[in-house]
């Protein structure tokens, strides 16, 4: 084994990268960068669609009309190692509940509800289990879309659903299941 010390790799690797990057190849993969790949090829984090608009559509002025969003997670389910993220990417009127590992849609108590506030949709309050409840989109009018980034700590199979109860009903959820991270190094970097 070498003994070159951890700074001094990284400091190796950031110069490769520098001088790779200036002659325009293909940057050498930084020892941070490794971190998000636990060795079999989950990554640390995801990207979902939470929500899309149709087309053709033209929102420059005009609210539109709830027919004009379409509601499902794209993928609907995203595989991440534990001590990774999700990003969920909100279009329209949606709310994020996510419910702890095992939690199955068929779990979720739809006759719990926030109180109506019409004419916009009831939302489920089924605190059973839900982990993580995104901000309330009835609260964020007619400002909808953001972006929700959650933590994933531990290893397990998380149901994330659209709390917003037409939207549920119409299958409006998905999974994240997070592996176990086999290398501990994130662990070991905390
Ligand atoms: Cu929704």
């Amino acid at each position: 084994m070498s003994k070159t010390t951890r700074r001094e790799m990284l400091k190796k690797v950031g110069a490769a990268g520098t001088v790779a990057a200036g002659l325009g190849l293909v940057p050498v993969v930084s020892k941070s960068a490794s971190l998000d790949n636990d060795g079999n090829g989950t990554p640390r984090s995801a990207t979902v669609s939470f929500g899309a608009w149709k087309t053709p559509l033209d929102r420059f002025t005009t609210a539109p009309p709830p027919s004009a969003n379409h509601h499902e997670l794209i993928p609907t389910t995203v595989e991440i190692q534990a001590g990774g993220t999700v990003n969920y990417i909100i279009s329209g009127l949606h709310n994020i509940a996510v419910y702890d590992d095992g939690t199955q849609p068929g779990d979720i108590d739809i006759h719990l509800l926030t109180p109506p506030a019409p004419p916009l949709p009831r939302q489920i309050d089924d605190p059973n289990g839900r982990i993580y409840r995104g901000l309330d989109p009835r609260a964020l009018l007619p400002t909808l879309d953001r972006v929700e980034v959650v933590y994933f700590e531990h290893p397990g199979t998380y149901l994330v659903i659209c709390s917003v109860l037409p939207h549920f009903l119409e299958g409006m959820f998905g999974f994240v299941s997070v592996l176990p991270n086999s290398n501990g190094t994130v662990k070991a970097l905390r």
